[in-house]
């Protein structure tokens, strides 16, 4: 698959990631052994590191030598793993709601420890998280603390619609903004603030993560329809299942489609696998497509005034690579 890091223009982006990598697992390390395993857990597991890669790509992305290691500096990386620890956080928040079982292929937290304690490592790298953003200013931490706030409203946008079979392109669009896009956005920015450009370009910059981010969750939500169990790391359909009616599924309901019929209640897994071989056998899916086209589209514009940089060569090839997970 082609690569879908910002940091494919970096001389060594396995260097930059280690030390990304090693700055989350001290954020995640306390005095309580207990509260270190439970914090840590799914660090090891893997994640693609997307978010941090953006912050470190922005930050370079007026630097025309941003290849080079030694670029990286020590608050670029601070940058990456607040907003790692956000989405860890929020990831562990995620799993208590949807009672999951697996999480980057391996046991979810909720599920190993119980909720009571998911939700209290979650609130502990959020803590980090915000501690982190503080060191790096009033303006990065207020950006954050604000982000946090649009992560929550986007969920909960989603909640307030689950098994709605009226749900429309809107409202989806609009708790994708808040649940995955604005933490795109905001990475794009601290990377911006961080590597010092002016308000314009920082504005870009937040602006293609926006429409990055959008296009993301858009391609997430179809991965979960067409994508293996394997591929997903967790049971695929999952959003079917539990009522998150997602681009593909509210085109067919809205187009008429008799889909709408097993919907609207929690499905077993035989219902659940009946809809989703017809919204695979739809012509939605290549529509939804189509729209993750717009928003990575989108995203370029975005970055059209800015140099020819390593950092902004990476943004950009993230962007135009991010369709090619559909591929099958
Ligand atoms: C407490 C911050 C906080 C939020 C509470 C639970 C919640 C509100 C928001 C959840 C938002 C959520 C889970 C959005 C989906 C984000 C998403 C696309 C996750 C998958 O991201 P990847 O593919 O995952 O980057 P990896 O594992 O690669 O890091």
């Amino acid at each position: 698959m082609a690569s879908l890091t910002p940091l494919q223009h970096r001389a060594h982006p396995d260097a930059d990631l280690q030390r990304v990598e090693a700055a989350l697992r001290e954020a995640a390390t306390t005095e309580d052994d207990f509260l270190t395993e439970v914090a840590s857990h799914l660090i090891p597991a893997g994640g693609k590191r997307l978010r941090p890669a953006f912050v470190i790509a922005a930050a370079l992305s007026l630097d025309p030598n941003g290849d080079q290691s030694e670029r990286l500096t020590d608050e670029m990386v601070r940058g990456g793993v607040a907003v790692e620890l956000v989405h860890l956080g929020s990831l562990y928040h995620d799993d208590v709601m949807d009672e999951a079982e697996t999480r980057r292929g391996i046991e979810a937290v909720n599920h190993r420890w119980g909720n009571l304690t998911a939700i209290l490592a979650g609130d502990f790298l959020l803590a980090k998280a915000s501690e982190l953003a503080a060191s790096l200013g009033t303006e990065v931490a207020e950006l954050l603390a604000a982000t946090i706030g649009h992560l929550c409203e986007g969920q909960v946008r989603e909640l307030q619609l689950i098994y709605d079979i009226n749900r429309n392109e809107e409202q989806y669009l609009q708790a994708i903004s808040g649940k995955t896009a604005e933490l795109y956005a905001t990475s794009c920015r601290i990377g911006g603030i961080v590597g010092g450009a002016d308000r314009s370009v920082v504005d870009q910059l937040t602006e293609f993560g926006h429409a990055y981010g959008m296009a993301f969750q858009v391609v997430d939500d179809i991965l979960d329809l067409i994508a293996t169990d394997e591929e997903l790391g967790k049971p695929s359909g999952n959003d079917l299942k539990e009522g998150v009616y997602t681009l593909p599924v509210i085109r067919m309901i809205a187009g008429g489609d008799p889909i709408a019929e097993l919907l609207g209640q929690q499905l077993d897994e035989e219902i659940r696998d009946q809809a989703r071989a017809a919204v695979i056998q739809g012509p939605e899916i290549a529509t939804s497509i189509a729209t993750a086209q717009m928003y990575v589209d989108k995203a370029l514009s975005a970055l059209v005034a800015l140099p020819d940089t390593p950092g902004v060569q990476g943004m950009r090839d993230a962007a135009t690579n991010l369709l090619s997970a559909l591929e099958r």
